[in-house]
């Protein structure tokens, strides 16, 4: 189709059909699709503009779910297959043919009905990367005018030819040995690719990117931090460039609402995370909703969920737009799951509260120059709010709890809440079905020097050593933000994989123990689940070919949460003959160090066996004397740091780049915890005798 075609568009946002609009559009049979319910095809990563997830698929059902088999399972060669990587991509689906990334920014297209490989493109991205702050991790594609659109972990967006994977064009948005990369999924719609960024955690300058789609060209880019003078410049402290390094980055892809003209996202934490001393003010945009309009990139509103971030309360998972009716009035609704455990809904005309979010006065602490006040939306947290108090710990608190340098335990923790992972909403039931995770934060404030390019995060957040992690499935009203029902499950979700739901009355989500599960939308009850082999930790989706609809799901784990790494994807279907893998090991319910205690150890290798984010020999038993030498075996830098009751740093090998070592004496007998302060979620031990 040639750009410029003149053509008739139906607007088909959620329940509302509001007759036809005339557009110009690039390729009008993907933006058409990209505006419809979703039906055959699943053609951008949350399935249409709206980012809901939602699919008018109904062949499987609640009374026949049971009946789900595998139709294929398909393994990607090794593609992203490791403890480093992460594997939550969404598959697109057009025309019987799916097209899938994983943790390598490696694509691949296959036979959507049989899962033979039609062609594939190795990245060859630079295994050397340091700026990956969480994993190797792509989260999905985007489609339009006969290309494929992904970022890569290197900062370039990336077109392929649909139909070979030839590259078309690559533009750097940024430098990554400066800190950047790009995890998000793109957003293409009426000839623009929509590109996020991270590197909230090294001292960057977030931004949203927009480029022509035919050549690659930037459009425009908009900061989510502004400079002196900008809308929200007043939020930075006067006469200081700490706008420049301050975050606030996009992790996930852009929803669209075509009839306002305005793209919506979430943006994630300040920097530097748990250190708030030399930012005073609230700073905008950290850990909001924005919109802007999506042809130029203008301002029209933002909502910031969080003031003065010091928690790593990014908005991380996609913001989604819905229709709804409150007090018998139609609204134009957009709703994101925080990780402070919250939906924030909200009108996505203006960004106000629509059911009511209250500024309350919280705890403070000058030396943090904290918020007076925090936004309380009306309704329900999807995971507890307050730390259990821990032995060892003095300071255990409740949502926004204040912290310097004593350790104080606070849920939600830094990683939420609802982290990553997409929630999905259902029109026939109003819900939204939400992961979260429950697990607590030490968190304690360090000083930190910026240095470009590397990690900017002032603090902690680490677990503490013999806390419990779990996880939560709830349905929450979107007309209402109340819990309609809520399933405990053993582990952490939330992090990587999300929920995806049908006109079926079923709700799809995977689970880090490596199943994939179908609920009751209506009551949350476990209707059918499928052991993958794998963690399941990406988000489903669904699509028909030749009459038959097929429930999708890519199974690789997750390295945060630890479950098992693999690089499959699996198409399910009521004709499917596949039976269910072996369970994988499971990923951990207590934070600590796992695995043997190796006697007589006096090397630890860091990041070894591409397990990236990981010691090695996790538990070593050691002679009193012993010099213990720490390599930094992987390719991201690393430390060694003892961990104590939420105190660290009583001993530190520092930060270890890729081959360096150091040594540490451990004298007297004890026990020796010890975290990497980057990846809180490595944890080691040195046991003396
Ligand atoms: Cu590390």
């Amino acid at each position: 189709m040639q750009r410029g075609q003149r053509v008739v568009l139906s607007a088909a946002l959620g329940m509302v059909v509001a007759g036809a609009s005339t557009v110009w559009a690039a390729d009008p049979e993907i933006d058409k699709l990209l505006q419809s319910p979703v039906g055959k095809d699943w053609v951008t990563n949350g399935g249409n503009l709206t980012n809901q997830r939602y699919s008018t698929q109904k062949q499987i059902d609640t009374s026949n779910v049971k009946q789900l088999k595998g139709a294929w399972m398909t393994r990607l060669k090794g593609s992203g297959f490791g403890g480093k990587y992460s594997f939550e991509a969404t598959p697109l689906v057009k025309d019987g043919i799916m097209y899938i990334v994983t943790g390598n920014d490696d694509v691949f297209a296959l036979n959507a009905k049989t899962g033979e490989f039609l062609w594939e493109r190795w990245s060859t991205i630079d295994q050397k990367l340091t700026s990956v702050c969480c994993g190797w991790d792509n989260r999905g594609l985007a489609m339009g005018e006969g290309m494929l659109f992904l970022g890569q972990l290197d900062a370039n967006v990336v077109a392929l030819d649909i139909k070979t994977g030839k590259e078309m064009w690559k533009t750097p948005i940024e430098v990554w040995q400066d800190g950047y990369g790009i995890t998000s999924a793109p957003l293409y719609y009426d000839g623009i690719v929509y590109s996020g960024i991270t590197g909230g955690e090294y001292g960057v300058r977030g931004r949203l990117t927009a480029l022509d789609a035919k050549t690659g060209k930037i459009l425009w880019r908009w900061y989510t931090l502004p400079a002196p003078g900008d809308i929200g410049g007043e939020s930075w402290p006067a006469g200081t460039d700490h706008y420049m390094r301050g975050g606030a980055t996009i992790w996930n892809t852009p929803a669209l609402d075509p009839q306002l003209g305005l793209i919506y996202f979430s943006v994630g934490n300040c920097g530097p995370d748990y250190d708030g001393s030399m930012r005073e003010g609230d700073n905008l945009f950290c850990a909001s909703v924005v919109a802007l309009k999506a042809k130029t990139g203008e301002y029209a509103w933002h909502f910031q969920e969080v003031h003065h971030d010091i928690w790593d309360y990014d908005a991380a998972s996609p913001a989604l737009l819905f229709d709804t009716v409150i007090n018998g009035q139609p609204r134009k609704g957009i709703a994101q799951a925080g990780r402070t455990g919250w939906v924030y809904i909200l009108d996505r005309t203006d960004g106000k509260p629509l059911i009511g979010i209250e500024e309350r006065a919280v705890p403070q602490e000058p030396r943090q120059k904290t918020a007076k006040t925090q936004p309380f939306p009306i309704g329900d947290a999807t995971v507890p709010q307050c730390a259990e108090p821990m032995e060892g710990y003095e300071r255990a608190g409740c949502i926004f709890e204040v912290f310097w340098e004593e350790p104080t335990l606070i849920q939600p923790s830094g990683v939420g809440g609802t982290n990553w992972s997409p929630m999905s909403y259902n029109p026939d039931t109003g819900y939204f079905y939400v992961p979260g995770t429950i697990r607590t934060s030490a968190f304690a404030r360090y000083g930190d020097k910026y240095k470009k390019g590397k990690q900017y995060n002032g603090g902690t957040q680490a677990a503490p050593i013999g806390s419990t992690m779990s996880g939560t499935w709830s349905a929450i009203g979107g007309n209402t933000n109340k819990i309609a029902w809520q399933k405990n499950v053993p582990y952490r979700v939330g992090g990587g994989g999300g929920s995806t739901t049908t006109a079926g009355g079923l709700v799809f989500h995977g689970d880090p123990g490596g199943t994939l599960q179908a609920r009751d939308a209506k009551t949350g009850e476990l209707l059918w689940q499928f052991q993958t082999g794998f963690g399941a930790e990406a988000t489903p989706m669904v699509y028909e070919v030749d009459g038959d609809q097929y429930i999708a799901i890519a199974a690789g784990g997750n390295q945060g949460v630890g479950s098992a790494n693999g690089d499959a994807v699996w198409a399910f279907s009521l004709k499917g003959q596949l039976n269910p893998l072996w369970p994988p090991p499971p990923p951990a319910t207590v934070a600590g160090p796992t695995g043997p205690i190796v006697d007589d150890v006096d090397t630890v290798k860091i990041g070894d066996n591409n397990v990236e984010f990981g010691y090695f020999p996790r538990r070593a038993r050691v002679k009193a004397g012993t010099a213990v030498t720490f390599t930094n075996a992987g390719d991201t830098p690393h430390t060694a740091t003892a961990f104590e009751n939420g105190k660290f740093g009583s001993w530190d090998t520092g930060v270890l780049n890729s081959g360096e070592s150091k040594s540490v004496t451990f004298d007297k007998p004890g026990s020796y915890y010890y975290i990497c302060t980057p990846h809180p979620w490595m944890y080691g031990q040195i046991i003396v005798e």
